[in-house]
């Protein structure tokens, strides 16, 4: 059974007709609002809305209300945050595996038979419906995953604990655009890659603007490191146990000597590569249910490289995003690898 499944997740339920109210002044304040925002060319569905600065799905938007309305964090809680196509199933799997490592062996393990995109539920996903998924129940620490930038989650998040991880924008671009074709709906026109890529250079994507997304959590990372641990997609291939290390860490559960001796280190990478997840029959045939879209869990493993944007992307394209990027990065002290 997926750890996410609704069963598990029961719908909180509604108390009083006060909360009735308040959630129907809720649509109607959705209502109004979508009126009003500004509307530019969708990637999966037809269009998308400018919310706070942040292109997001109309029904996205309708969660992130609900969000701010109903979702009671604990000060235990744990985030991933990611925008889209960065990395969020490897880290899903490496977060998952390294803070349940007392509870499966590595020959028979949860990820052997879940994707894990079912491993800690997508917060929109569970927002997205009135009343919101109950997760009182869940044990502590409590994993959720958002592609919502900083600014757009509850202050009361903030007090949280999050794990962000970035990508090469060109990969995230490529790697999005290969992703919303497959889920893109049937009744629109196909999505062509140079539409993909003026509409991103414009800041025009799910989450987008990219550079804003980012920014937004690399910020808060500088003023409260402690808070938010802030990784590269690069970084992670690169160096995958200094990262899982590090993840331990910030978790507050560090690696014990005698873990580190036994391989336990190396099993999780292992266990949550590319090359062994994508090659395991639940990810080559199994379905992950977000909300009303379903999507296969083969769609979440392409082709894991850095750099496969050269397959996609012209010397004049490379030299326009360059641009972009660094002008919008300048002085932020982030830099990216391209
Ligand atoms: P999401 O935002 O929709 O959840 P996300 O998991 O962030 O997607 O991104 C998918 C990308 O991560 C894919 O990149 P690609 O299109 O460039 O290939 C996918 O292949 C890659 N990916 C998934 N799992 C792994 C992994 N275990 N190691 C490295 N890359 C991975």
């Amino acid at each position: 059974m997926s750890i996410s499944d609704q069963s598990l997740f029961p719908q909180t339920p509604v108390e009083s007709k006060e909360h009735e109210d308040h959630y129907n002044k809720i649509c109607e304040d959705y209502n109004h609002l979508m009126e009003t925002l500004p509307k530019g060319n969708g990637w999966r569905a037809k269009h998308l809305y400018n919310y706070n600065g942040f292109w997001i799905s109309p029904k996205y938007i309708k969660a992130n209300l609900l969000l701010h309305a109903y979702f009671k964090p604990q000060p235990t809680d744990i985030f991933l945050a990611s925008f889209m196509k960065s990395g969020t199933t490897w880290l899903k799997a490496l977060i998952f595996s390294t803070l349940t490592r007392h509870l499966y062996s590595f020959s028979d393990h949860y990820l052997h038979h879940h994707g894990p995109q079912s491993t800690f539920p997508f917060l929109e996903s569970e927002c997205e419906n009135f009343p919101i998924t109950d997760f009182t129940h869940m044990s502590s620490p409590r994993l959720f995953a958002t592609h919502f930038p900083r600014t757009l989650l509850p202050e009361s998040m903030t007090s949280c604990k999050f794990v962000y991880i970035c990508r090469e924008p060109k990969d995230v671009l490529v790697s999005k655009w290969v992703f919303m074709n497959k889920i893109r709906e049937k009744d629109l026109p196909p999505f062509s890659f140079d539409e993909a890529f003026d509409l991103f250079c414009e800041g025009v994507s799910n989450y987008g603007p990219f550079w804003e997304h980012v920014l937004s959590y690399w910020r808060a990372s500088l003023e409260s490191p402690e808070k938010i641990l802030f990784l590269k997609y690069e970084e992670v291939k690169r160096q995958p146990e200094v990262v899982v290390r590090r993840l331990a860490a910030f978790m507050g559960i560090p690696f014990m000597a005698e873990e580190v001796e036994k391989g336990v280190v190396e099993n999780i990478v292992k266990l949550c590569s590319f090359e062994n997840l994508s090659n395991l029959e639940v990810n080559k045939k199994g379905v992950e249910k977000f909300g009303t879209v379903e999507v296969e869990n083969r769609e979440f493993f392409r082709k894991g490289e850095i750099g496969d944007w050269r397959n996609y992307l012209s010397d004049e394209m490379k030299q326009r995003i360059d641009g972009i990027i660094d002008e919008k990065f300048k002085g932020s002290g982030l830099i990216f690898g391209s």
